[in-house]
């Protein structure tokens, strides 16, 4: 492996350049080059400072995330910082790009910081459940001023060039030549290294204000509360004590599941932005104008997200009258954001620009990809793709965003197999992050790699998964909202089961979602698809539709947005449940919460085994951006690693003998992984 540091001596200044891609992790081999590059430094009469500098796209991205929980090799990072601090020649950190996490805390333990205009300078180790490890939580205060440093760690997000100059952070920013700038600052007086100044920690008190404003972020985020403590230790301890005390902390943190599930979340959205299979250099087509077919809440949405992007869209309707209730909703939605103040007027006007109605299919022809979004129903899907096969360029990539139905009949209805796919928005669409792009039977791997290409330009997180009833999330779903009623018929109040999910970390429990979204929507699929489900039909017959009649599972007197338990709907539930003859008793949360979640764990090991998703970091993705679990958590899969699939296996056929349902026996994946010992992560990748 190439040296990831190169070390040249130029007119008694030494530059080590970091060359370590993809993003100069600070992985082993780094920071031995980097620890060598100080002590020839020093050691070397002949040379009178050292700059660091970088190539490609950051300057260092931090740790090596990948190296955490393997035992530490020599030089850690805190020697390597204790080296830069205590050297005798000065050091200047030439930073043209990101210097994040522990690239800053190295960047920090030098005399100065000369930067580009594309700097991005940032302590973003909260993301990933830490704090600063390496004394970032001492030198920070020391440079910016304890409370401004506490923002900068706690939020995560980086500064840009001027405002890291602005902050303290940085000395300056060149516009020019960084090398040549950074060799010229080591003609100054060598200034204390910035663990002795002690007099940039600012005001205590605009600190403790900062921290109090910033601790309620700290309900499920340890780390927030231990950011906190160690600033607070600037102010109280002596630096030595306080990196310690620092890292003792960061130690703690690395080794909570909560760190461990942000870190896996990491690495398993990067994993599943690579489509698994794709031949080697596929290239993506050039999608320069879009068309979305209906304007309900989903095409409305679907077309913002192209404007948003900045690619022309057209909104297309079957008759005018459609077409203009369309862009109304589309207008109306622009509007509130600009209400609210999270839209510039000049922006809207922009997005607006962007988004042409037109009636008929044959408004498609100029679009290199088309979304259709009409009603979900099998006949009328089948003309619209023929259709557009009929009016379409060669090579347009014809979309369907359905959630549900066979995309391979669709495709069959065209000439064009090959351009047929699947992109499945989530409501509403312009906020939901989660695309699947649904690979059909003959989609082409160009059109594969476009559909997800774009969605990357349309600011999702694409995921691919194959064709089966709901794909990979509405499946799993199902799983989920057959327990939840069934656990009502059982003797489960819907607050007890909302709790379960709320304590786990939903932002919502699924009858309150129910109620919100409401009840008649459900009811319309299950009539459609002749299911039952005993609790929620009998409350759509008696008219309780959710918080548009003001009651559901829930009461919301005079429209209130959160409901209140009903005795009602306790009556109404005992009845159903005597009806279908189950009977009913105390069901704990621990119990309601297995419940609910192991039996999606279990289809997602089936959509495993049948290769409708690659690997199981990409099922966790798509519960994470689509269905808002809990980012701490990980995803469903790697929460049964976490609790152990022996585990999972064991509730599973508790629960598939108590309620006689078969579908609850764990799957042979699941059983297999379970018998030997093994997790989901570690599959290999299909
Ligand atoms: C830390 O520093 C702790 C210290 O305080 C104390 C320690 C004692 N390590 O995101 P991309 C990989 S904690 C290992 O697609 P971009 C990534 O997996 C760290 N690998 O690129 C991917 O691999 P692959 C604090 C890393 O241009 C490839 O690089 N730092 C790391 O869109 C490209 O990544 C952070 O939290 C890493 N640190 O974005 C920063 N970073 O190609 C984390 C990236 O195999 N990183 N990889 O899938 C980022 O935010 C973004 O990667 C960055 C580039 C903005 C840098």
């Amino acid at each position: 492996m190439a040296d990831p540091v190169r070390f040249d001596v130029v007119d008694g200044v030494a530059v080590a350049t970091i060359g370590n891609p993809p993003v100069n992790a600070l992985s082993a081999a780094l920071r031995a080059g980097l620890f060598r590059a100080v002590q020839r430094a020093e050691a070397d009469p002949a040379i009178r400072g050292l700059v660091i500098a970088a190539e490609g796209r950051t300057f260092i991205a931090g740790a090596d995330i990948s190296e955490f929980g393997k035992p530490p090799a020599s030089p850690t990072l805190a020697e390597l910082v204790a080296a830069l601090d205590g050297a005798a020649k000065p050091v200047v950190a030439a930073i043209q790009a990101a210097a994040l996490g522990g690239g800053l805390e190295v960047a920090m333990a030098c005399s100065w910081r000369v930067i580009g205009p594309r700097a991005k300078l940032g302590l973003p180790e909260v993301k990933l459940g830490l704090l600063p490890g390496s004394g970032g939580t001492q030198r920070a205060p020391r440079l910016m001023g304890a409370a401004a440093a506490l923002r900068l760690m706690v939020v995560g997000d980086p500064l840009d060039a001027e405002a890291a100059v602005a902050s303290g952070l940085a000395d300056t920013v060149v516009a020019g030549d960084l090398l040549a700038a950074a060799r010229e600052w080591l003609g100054r007086p060598k200034p204390k290294p910035v663990s002795q100044r002690d007099e940039g920690l600012g005001s205590r008190e605009d600190f403790e204000k900062e921290a109090a404003a910033l601790a309620k972020r700290a309900t499920t985020e340890p780390q927030v509360a231990d950011c906190i403590a160690c600033v607070r230790a600037a102010f109280e301890m002596p630096f030595a004590e306080a990196v310690a005390f620092e890292r003792e902390a960061f130690l703690r943190l690395l080794d909570d599941p909560r760190s461990k599930a942000l870190r896996h979340v990491f690495f398993a959205e990067r994993e599943a932005a690579r489509i698994a299979g794709l031949p080697a250099g596929t290239q993506p087509r050039p999608v320069a104008r879009a068309a979305v077919l209906g304007s309900g809440t989903m095409g409305a949405g679907i077309a913002m997200c192209f404007a948003n992007a900045g690619i022309p869209v057209r909104v297309i309707e079957t008759d005018e009258a459609a077409l203009a209730r369309g862009m109304e909703r589309i207008r109306g939605t622009y509007e509130s954001s600009v209400k609210r103040g999270s839209l510039a007027p000049a922006k809207r006007d922009e997005r607006l620009a962007l988004i042409e109605g037109a009636v008929g299919l044959d408004a498609t022809a100029e679009a290199d990809l088309v979304v259709e979004a009409v009603f979900e129903e099998m006949g009328l899907k089948k003309q619209v793709f023929a259709h557009l096969d009929r009016v379409t360029k060669p090579g347009t990539i014809l979309a369907t965003n359905t959630s549900y139905l066979d995309i391979d009949e669709m495709a069959a209805a065209t000439s064009r197999p090959q351009d047929v796919l699947g992109m499945h928005f989530f409501s509403p669409a312009n906020v939901m992050k989660l695309l699947e792009v649904v690979r059909g039977r003959d989609t082409s791997p160009e059109a594969l790699a476009t559909a997800a290409e774009i969605g990357r330009k349309l600011a999702k997180v694409p995921v691919v998964v194959g064709v089966c009833y709901g794909f990979v999330g509405n499946r799993m779903l199902s799983r989920r909202t057959q327990q939840a009623e069934r656990l009502l018929l059982e003797g489960a109040t819907p607050e007890q089961v909302d709790k379960a999910l709320v304590d786990f970390g939903f932002r919502m429990g699924p009858f309150a979602m129910s109620d919100l979204a409401g009840l008649d929507i459900g009811w319309r699929i299950r009539r459609a698809t002749g299911k039952r489900a005993p609790v929620a039909d009998a409350l759509v017959e008696a008219e309780r539709l959710g918080q548009k009649t003001q009651k559901g599972y829930y009461l919301y007197p005079d429209g209130a947005r959160t409901g209140v338990p009903d005795s009602e709907v306790t009556a109404l539930i005992r009845r159903v449940a005597a009806q279908e003859g189950v009977e009913q008793r105390e069901i704990g949360q621990a119990e309601i919460l297995d419940r609910l979640v192991l039996p999606m764990v279990n289809e997602g090991a089936r959509i495993l085994e049948e290769g409708i998703a690659a690997r199981p970091g990409d099922i966790d993705v798509v519960w994470l951006h689509g269905y808002n679990w809990p980012a701490w958590r990980g995803g469903p899969m790697h929460y049964a690693d976490s609790v152990g699939l022996l585990h999972v296996v064991a509730r599973l056929a508790e629960f598939a003998q108590q309620t006689g349902d078969d579908s609850l026996l764990p799957s042979p994946l699941l059983a297999r992984l379970a018998a030997e010992g093994g997790s989901f992560a570690g599959l290999k990748a299909g």
